[in-house]
């Protein structure tokens, strides 16, 4: 079978476990060709450090598709994550309607989490985000995320019904199917719910006490090679959510910025 090529687009955080440090060795493990258009070079993650730098590399993501252009390059599938500007999120479309037509588009609507944005967001960016969104394939919000794109209120709690109405809210937003991450309904479980408009289908899995920074890119970019390896979206959104607890109970509590989920991979390259 011929290796698929998976195109990821995301910043590198040299230091923190997340983003294209994350993309390039899961998909890699998962046997897809993974390929880079970074958006910014950023010296950590922008959570729980002092503070950051951040090479925006706008300028030059215009210039690498510019390149891939004239090469005629395809790829099976774009996926985006960390995208530093709203420009930036308009350049990715138009690549979507251009040079990246044809594959699989699969958007993690990175933002923020537990309620607020991350710290270099605002919401004009969130507006360009939701254009994304709707033109994807497949988006990978969480609940956060979702209540931004669609404006619902943020809880903490809630029940089937609140969640079936921010499905609804994101399938008319326009994109074709939604994977919503972080969905739990009990103390000790949580997990992925998968809708298209018709069908639903909810991975529950074992709750951990503690978060860990970066498992939304793990969860990411697992389902995104498995996916490409050819398991179906159910497949691939079980095994990626199984692979990230995994992770987490892998990670040593004072390990606080990232995942440890080198041990891992070959979990990823088995199944
Ligand atoms: O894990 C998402 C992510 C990726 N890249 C950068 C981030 C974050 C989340 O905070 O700051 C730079």
């Amino acid at each position: 079978m011929e290796t698929k090529r998976v195109l990821s687009i995301q910043d590198i955080s040299c230091l923190g476990q997340c983003s294209l440090t994350v993309a390039l060795p899961v998909i890699s493990a998962c046997g897809v060709e993974a390929c880079v258009l970074p958006s910014a070079l950023l010296s950590t993650h922008t959570m729980g450090f002092k503070d950051f730098t951040c090479l925006d590399l706008t300028a030059e993501m215009k210039k690498i598709l510019a390149h891939w252009e004239r090469e005629g390059v395809f790829f099976d599938a774009a996926y985006t994550g960390y995208l530093a500007t709203a420009e930036q999120i308009d350049i990715v479309r138009e690549a979507f309607a251009g040079r990246l037509k044809g594959g699989l588009r699969i958007v993690d609507t990175v933002m923020g989490d537990f309620g607020k944005l991350y710290p270099a967001f605002d919401g004009g960016f969130v507006n360009e985000m939701r254009k994304l969104a709707a033109e994807a394939d497949i988006i990978l919000p969480n609940i956060t995320e979702a209540c931004y794109l669609t404006g619902m209120d943020y809880k903490e709690e809630y029940d089937e019904n609140y969640i079936q109405s921010l499905l609804d809210a994101l399938i008319k937003l326009g994109a074709k199917q939604v994977v919503l991450k972080g969905v739990s309904y009990s103390k000790k479980t949580t997990g992925v719910t998968v809708y298209d408009g018709k069908d639903k289908f909810y991975y529950s899995h074992t709750k951990l006490e503690r978060n860990c920074h970066g498992t939304g890119d793990v969860f990411a970019s697992a389902f995104t090679g498995l996916l490409m390896r050819g398991k179906s979206v159910r497949d691939a959104v079980a095994v990626a959510a199984d692979f990230v607890v995994d992770c987490i109970r892998n990670t040593d509590k004072e390990h606080w910025y990232g995942v440890s989920f080198e041990p891992n991979l070959s979990l990823l390259t088995r199944k």
